[in-house]
């Protein structure tokens, strides 16, 4: 590891690398310590002013993981993981950010950074063969690959309300949370969006506010998280195995070791034995209870069986009976939407001082000087919070203004939905890569793994074509198309596309409904990557 921190930087002042990375979350820091490693120069650009991507942005109370601390961390450096000591099952945001600054320490990664700079523009020029990349500070710097670890999640989203302008409190995006936080103490809160982010964050608003009114759309699945601080055995343990740890999760659909997956069929089981399989998972916590069942994500028949069990047990702790029909989702499969690992949330509506609105029957007609209108009354409040979710997978690659070939721009080209090979680059923009880019497993899965596997094949890609002479690569059409049926004949097996998730853009007025995550499972993608980068990079033109 010290000859990679060692590498040389390109000086300060540089105008050409060979690479530019996009973004300084997990993906951009794992990404230039691998660029550099090869011997590389590499500058990466960052709006936030250091390093952490959603962990940089997402400061709102309760904001941590939902994949296990021990499995959402680095798995390349066996000398980081043995330094670092993670204190809870779910690590809060606090001590992901510190985790990501201590990575970006021991790796002397911020001599090649540029924080509060936002790349706005990426063109390539055929001629050269360079892509030239233009931020919001006026930079203009050229290199031959440019590489988008934009983030999935990175994009925060406010829905076009009416008279945002004239409302007279203050009010946050949980995805743009201010660095010094917020006091609620007393206030009157008002939080729209029940999906992971208002999950995380309501019970903890509630306990500071003096009323708190939650603006539901659509009520969701919450599993409980069953967070608690983790004993120096399971850490010892855990730092024992690590690495053989983290090849086996590449093998797994999700990229998690510790969701076990039960194989056999529901009908299979006998009431007793579904009974048992979903109890022992519920009380576990966490995600493993969607591995009750080999189809639990594929029939109705599977699904409805742990859907009811989830919704019998999210009853029995909610005491108001004003709300309780309102908070059990039941208009969609369980699973299909992000599921929300819960720590005191349902309870929180127990509280006299917790009010809930259904604007799924009566919509936000504005927002006032003094609150929310909906269903003609208006709800008056001192704060707002977004819990509105994100421009997810798409939106911070369509924000930048990126011209490919013949001056093609991807945003026209994804115009009707994300088209992508692999989803890591996309035919008529050479040498650009994207970083868990929709197509790939991405979001359906530990994105650490799945950030790790995409930035270890771009840097394998990027030697063998340094070393190869190969001046560029590019999806290939007929590749790029064939992979796009496949993503979604795989989709429609499953019962994803049964919701109107930010999974299927459903979330974004006028964005197309497609599924964009690979829904096959980290593993069989992890062989097919293998197998194309075996075959010479099948699927893709390799430019001389
Ligand atoms: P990000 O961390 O999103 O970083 C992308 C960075 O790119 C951002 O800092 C952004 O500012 C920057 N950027 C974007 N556009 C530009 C531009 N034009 N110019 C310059 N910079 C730009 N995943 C899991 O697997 N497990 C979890 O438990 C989990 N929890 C999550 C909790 C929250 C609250 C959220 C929002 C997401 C969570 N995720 C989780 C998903 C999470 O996004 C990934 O795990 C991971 O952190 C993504 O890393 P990344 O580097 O790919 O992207
Ligand atoms: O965003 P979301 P999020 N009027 O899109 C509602 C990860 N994450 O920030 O469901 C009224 O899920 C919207 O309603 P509906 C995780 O992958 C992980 O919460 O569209 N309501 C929904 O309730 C997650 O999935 C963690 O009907 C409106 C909510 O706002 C992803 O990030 C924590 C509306 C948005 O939910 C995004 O989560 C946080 C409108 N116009 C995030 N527009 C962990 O636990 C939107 N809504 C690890």
């Amino acid at each position: 590891m010290s000859q990679e921190i060692n590498a040389a930087s390109a000086p300060p002042d540089a105008t050409e690398f060979d690479a530019v990375i996009v973004g300084a979350g997990f993906a951009g820091m794992y990404m230039l310590h691998r660029l550099r490693g090869l011997g590389l120069t590499a500058r990466v650009f960052e709006v936030g002013d250091g390093v952490g991507g959603t962990w940089y942005w997402n400061r709102y109370p309760g904001a941590r993981c939902d994949v296990e601390s021990l499995e959402y961390q680095y798995g390349f450096s066996d000398e980081i993981q043995r330094d670092w000591t993670w204190t809870e099952r779910y690590a809060a945001q606090p001590e992901i950010l510190r985790y990501q600054n201590y990575v970006a320490d021991r790796l002397d990664l911020r001599r090649d950074m540029r924080f509060s700079t936002r790349v706005t523009s990426a063109a390539y020029d055929e001629r050269a063969g360079l892509w030239t990349i233009g931020t919001d500070r006026g930079d203009r710097v050229q290199a031959r690959f440019c590489i988008m670890a934009t983030g999935c999640l990175s994009a925060a989203r406010v829905p076009d309300f009416e008279g945002l302008d004239e409302f007279e409190g203050a009010w946050y995006h949980t995805g743009d949370w201010p660095k010094e936080g917020v006091d609620f103490t007393g206030k009157r809160v008002a939080v729209i969006g029940t999906g992971s982010s208002g999950v995380q964050s309501i019970p903890l608003i509630a306990e500071q506010a003096a009323h708190l009114t939650v603006f539901q759309r659509t009520a969701n699945f919450t599993l409980p998280a069953g967070n608690r601080p983790l004993p120096k055995e399971e850490i010892e343990k855990s730092k024992a195995t690590l690495l053989q740890d983290r090849q086996h999760a590449r093998t797994t659909p999700g990229g998690i070791i510790c969701f076990e997956y039960n194989e056999t069929l529901a009908a299979e089981m006998t009431p007793e034995d579904r009974k048992r399989e979903l109890e022992s998972r519920w009380n576990k916590g966490g995600f493993a209870f969607l591995g009750a069942f080999g189809d639990l994500m594929a029939t109705h028949e599977a699904n409805d069986q742990a859907a009811d069990f989830a919704r019998a047990k999210m009853r029995a702790v909610i005491e108001n009976p004003d709300v309780v029909d309102l908070l059990l989702p039941n208009d969609h499969p369980i699973g299909v939407k992000r599921l929300c690992l819960d720590t005191h949330y349902l309870e929180t509506f127990n509280a006299p001082h917790v009010e809930l609105v259904d604007v799924r029957k009566t919509p936000i007609e504005k927002i006032t000087a003094k609150g929310i209108r909906c269903g003609g009354k208006e709800y008056e409040a001192d704060c707002i919070v977004f819990a509105t979710g994100f421009d997810a997978m798409t939106g911070a690659l369509t924000n930048i203004d990126i011209a490919g070939r013949n001056g093609a721009k991807l945003s026209e080209k994804w115009a009707a939905g994300p088209r992508t090979y692999l989803g890591l680059g996309s035919a008529g923009f050479p040498n650009l890569f994207f970083i868990t880019g929709p197509g790939s497993p991405s979001v359906l899965s530990n994105m650490i793994v799945s950030i790790e596997q995409h930035v270890e094949w771009i840097a394998d890609c990027i030697g063998r074509l340094t070393e190869g002479n190969i001046r560029s690569i590019e999806p290939k059409k007929e590749a790029e198309d064939l992979w796009v049926d496949h993503v979604n004949e795989v989709a429609a097996a499953t019962l994803y596309p049964q919701a109107n998730s930010w999974y299927m853009g459903a979330n974004i007025p006028g964005k197309p409904r497609i599924f964009m995550p690979y829904a096959g499972g980290v593993g069989v993608y992890g062989e097919k990557l293998a197998e194309v980068a075996a075959a010479d990079y099948e699927g893709f033109e390799l430019g001389a």
